[in-house]
């Protein structure tokens, strides 16, 4: 009976750290290939991808640009005064970590209200991710599964967040896993 118990608690903890874990988080280089910068359109940018939880906005800008993050008042009226967090240099990678619209400006004066702004609607990261044929592939670090050209390295010296996350996926479910066979035997 009590065995029972254990067995149960042991699978409902392995489905939950299953449904928490992102499958696939994907990193989103903001105005891709201008970065983070004035006269760049990142409504249009924006637009046509869906942003989840875990994911992330990386931001490549300079010293001559900031990045901060903003309210809704603080975005329409291009003031960084009430900003959440400032960063004054890039590159910066920011984590989407929960649902909702969150606003980026510039704060240097003047290039917000050039276009240097940007929101972005987060919802929760679903189960079944879907079929985008538009996710970017990371630049480094990406595992060599999809790759035949060049021989895959050994195992790296850099983690990247998703392997990382994986790794503690794996290992979560292998204690989970142990815990059930425990608890059956
Ligand atoms: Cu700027």
């Amino acid at each position: 009976m009590a065995r029972t118990c254990m067995a149960r608690a042991a699978v409902s903890l392995l489905l939950f750290v299953a449904a928490a874990v992102p499958i696939m988080a994907v990193d989103y280089t903001v105005g891709d290939s201008a970065g983070w910068t004035t006269n760049f359109d990142y409504t249009t940018w924006a637009s046509g991808k869906t942003f989840a939880t875990g994911d992330n906005l990386v931001f490549n800008f300079g010293s001559s640009h900031t990045l901060d993050v903003v309210d809704s008042s603080g975005y329409n009226g291009c003031s960084a005064s009430n900003a959440l967090t400032t960063f004054s240099t890039g590159p910066v990678t920011y984590n989407l970590k929960t649902t909702g619209t969150h606003y980026f400006i510039c704060g240097v004066p003047g290039h917000c209200s050039n276009d240097m702004k940007l929101s972005v609607a987060v919802s929760g990261s679903s189960s079944g991710s879907p079929p985008s044929s538009s996710a970017p592939t990371t630049p480094s670090g990406s595992p060599p599964s999809t790759t035949t050209g060049s021989p895959p390295p050994p195992s790296s010296t850099t983690t990247t967040p998703s392997s990382a996350a994986a790794i503690s996926l794996s290992t979560a479910l292998f204690g989970a896993v142990v815990a059930v066979l425990a608890a059956l035997s």
